[in-house]
């Protein structure tokens, strides 16, 4: 949590009491999933607010807090999928993700493609942490990984890309019509940030399938919702639309702010 501000500080001072409900635990929230609930107005006003307002307050590098290694007190919780089952992932993880590339594609000028090894041989960092879900719980956690922006960099983000799109292995879940495969997304800022790593280390083992192998990106400053597991592409875009229901995720598309800044 940055010092300058909290999204619940922000909302009671800005008299945006009423989206007090945006701040509570998912189950409540099935509701939202209706684009025509008049909530979902209020809380997309609110959205654009809360983020135009921390970005502005909160500026483009400030890191989130970092702990001591005598903070971490247990073991990162396993949330949301934790053994996806699609084919390709599956076959993945029958080689020991041998196969595995992660992909750099959309407005860019040289599209990217790394073996898990290519990212293991670059440039590293650690940072303990303090994951929060909106489900009411939070964990202490050492990340390691690559700076995602230097890789950004090497495939030359084109001028009208403004969203990063962050594409995931696991169905999360399954419907008549097919499953439904993980996605979350970010701006620019967030993309770049110096803590938003390409992780394939936790608390100094390798990373779980539990918490997303073989590698899963931070986005330190949001909620868990945006820490993408089991992450294989990164696409630049000019737009949302043409994703899930065009809300940039799919916790966004149930209802979830897009922003999720903490
Ligand atoms: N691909 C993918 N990423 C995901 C999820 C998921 O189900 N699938 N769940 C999200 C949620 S709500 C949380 S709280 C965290 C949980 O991460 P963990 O299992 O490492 O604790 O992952 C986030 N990223
Ligand atoms: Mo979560």
């Amino acid at each position: 949590m940055s010092g300058l501000i909290t999204r619940r500080n922000f909302l009671r001072s800005s008299g945006l009491a009423g989206s007090g409900l945006l701040l509570a635990g998912c189950d409540q929230f099935n509701f939202l999933a209706s684009q025509s609930h008049p909530a979902r107005q209020v809380m997309d006003s609110a959205n654009v607010l809360t983020y135009q307002v921390q970005r502005a307050l909160i500026g483009d590098q400030t890191l989130a807090r970092e702990y001591s290694a005598s903070e971490i007190r247990q073991g990162q919780r396993p949330n949301g999928s934790t053994d996806p089952t699609t084919p390709q992932y599956v076959a993945l993880r029958q080689g020991n993700f041998a196969d595995y590339r992660f992909r750099v594609t959309g407005l860019v000028d040289r599209p990217q493609e790394f073996t898990l090894d290519q990212l293991r041989n670059m440039p590293a960092r650690s940072q303990i942490t303090r994951h929060d879900c909106v489900e009411g719980w939070s964990c202490i956690a050492k990340w390691t990984g690559t700076p995602l922006g230097p890789i950004l960099d090497m495939a030359g983000v084109r001028p009208n890309a403004r969203f990063a799109v962050y594409h995931c292995f696991d169905n999360i879940q399954r419907t008549l019509s097919g499953d439904i495969l993980y996605y979350t997304s970010s701006d620019l800022v967030d993309a770049y940030h110096p803590q938003s790593i390409l992780s394939y280390g936790l608390n100094d083992q390798v990373l779980p399938v539990s918490n997303g192998a073989p590698i899963r990106l931070r986005i330190e400053r949001a909620l868990g919702y945006k820490q993408p597991k089991y992450l294989h592409t990164v696409e630049l875009v000019d737009s949302l639309e043409g994703f899930g229901k065009g809300r940039g995720g799919y916790w966004e598309d149930t209802g979830y702010d897009w922003f999720a800044g903490i």
